[in-house]
């Protein structure tokens, strides 16, 4: 762009009162380099971090991926040990107990774990809800002190007896073919573990199998190209015998079981068949920490088990590696892209230039709270 300074416009007005720029005074004007460069910089920072996404969209285009990988038995029918961890749940506990009671199958065939570290009644209402039943089994551990959910879990895991064993928490529900459609994954001997996907409707014919969101995409394209990296605390289901302990501080507890599972050399796929709902905070502000404390549990899961990169094929070529630039490497280029943005903008427009970061902040804001309509996704 070309802006005169105040001596070249003297002169140019001298000899052309007119102040029609001349060719030659064209030429000779002096460029903002800073802005230019600045602007240019920042394109370049937004296309390198869009570049990976848009090779997924294409392999994604390619493949046109759907459901599940596994080649599902239908009918398959193991033993199967629900694990449920439980921390001061007495409000809801009964009623997860009742959805987990009208799952559609054969109770003789189901233990129920659970691993319990509360301080409120939680622990006697299972009791007695459980008193004049003979089926599902009920295993109670009652743990002396709460000590996290990991170390929980990893009781809880140890204690299940069964061929296939589904972790989910007691704030979700899950539709009632969901350990069916489970088993008939787990049937595929290469697969040892599946996940769901969190629908707006549970039970009816009218939902479909696709699942519409994003990430139900890229996780469905993940699994078709080798498995897929986060598994859902809802509803997760493994192979008994391919359970291994996760770290008594992990957060991203069901993703780190899956991953390692993985690095074991068994697939751990989606499949968006498998559907569940997950209640969500209320309160703006318990959602947001829940979020962050996901996020970090992720990341801090991918950076522990960074020498996966490279391995176990298509997984530690393609998924960790979309996974490490999704969660990692592209938020810091989006954001060193806005700081080189603002600056070639506060050259240009003075003060005004900082309509570039207010413009962002109002659209993550905006997102904070779900209120971006169609384009909530970014
Ligand atoms: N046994 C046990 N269960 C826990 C503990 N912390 C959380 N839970 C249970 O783990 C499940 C997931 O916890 P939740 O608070 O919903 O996690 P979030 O959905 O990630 O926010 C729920 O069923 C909780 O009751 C714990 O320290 N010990
Ligand atoms: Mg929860």
């Amino acid at each position: 762009m070309d802006i005169e300074s105040p001596a070249d416009a003297g002169a140019a007005a001298i000899h052309n009162p007119g102040r029609q720029p001349t060719r030659r005074h064209l030429k000779q004007c002096p460029q903002r380099p800073d802005m230019n460069r600045l602007a240019k910089a920042a394109a370049v920072v937004f296309a390198v971090a869009a570049l990976p996404y848009l090779a997924f969209l294409a392999l994604y285009g390619l493949l046109r991926p759907e459901g599940s990988p596994a080649r599902k038995a239908e009918g398959a029918e193991p033993t199967v040990s629900i694990v449920l961890p439980t921390y001061n749940e007495g409000d809801i506990v009964e009623k997860k107990l009742d959805d987990l009671l009208a799952l559609d199958y054969p109770m003789a065939k189901v233990e129920l774990v659970v691993v319990d570290s509360s301080d409120d009644e939680t622990p006697d209402i299972i009791r007695e809800y459980f008193a004049d039943r003979e089926h599902p089994e009920l295993n109670l551990i009652e743990e002396e002190e709460r000590r996290g959910l990991a170390p929980a879990l990893n009781d809880a895991y140890a204690a299940a007896e069964n061929e296939m064993v589904v972790k989910t928490d007691c704030d979700s529900y899950v539709a009632e073919d969901a350990l069916r459609v489970a088993a008939a994954n787990l049937a595929d001997p290469d697969v040892a573990a599946v996940s769901g996907t969190n629908a707006e409707v549970l039970g009816g014919s009218e939902v479909e199998e696709g699942y519409r969101g994003v990430q139900g995409h890229v996780q469905t394209l993940e699994s078709h190209l080798d498995s897929t990296l986060i598994f859902h605390g809802p509803f997760s289901a493994f192979a008994n015998d391919a359970i291994v302990p996760i770290d008594p501080d992990s957060i991203a507890d069901d993703t780190e079981l899956a991953l390692k599972i993985r690095r074991n050399g068994e697939r751990v796929v989606f499949d968006p068949a498998i559907r569940y709902q997950e209640a969500s905070h209320s309160d703006f502000r318990k959602r947001r920490q829940q979020k962050d404390r996901r996020g970090m549990g992720l990341i801090r899961l991918l950076y522990r088990q960074r020498d996966a990169l490279g391995q176990h094929g298509l997984y530690g070529w393609l998924v960790l590696p979309f996974n490490w630039w999704f969660m990692i490497v592209s938020p810091w280029l989006v954001a060193l892209g806005v700081g080189l943005l603002t600056g070639g903008a506060l050259v240009a427009a003075g003060p005004f230039g900082l309509a570039v970061p207010a413009a962002l902040g109002a659209f993550v804001w905006m997102g904070g709270r779900d209120m971006l309509g169609s384009l909530q996704p970014f």
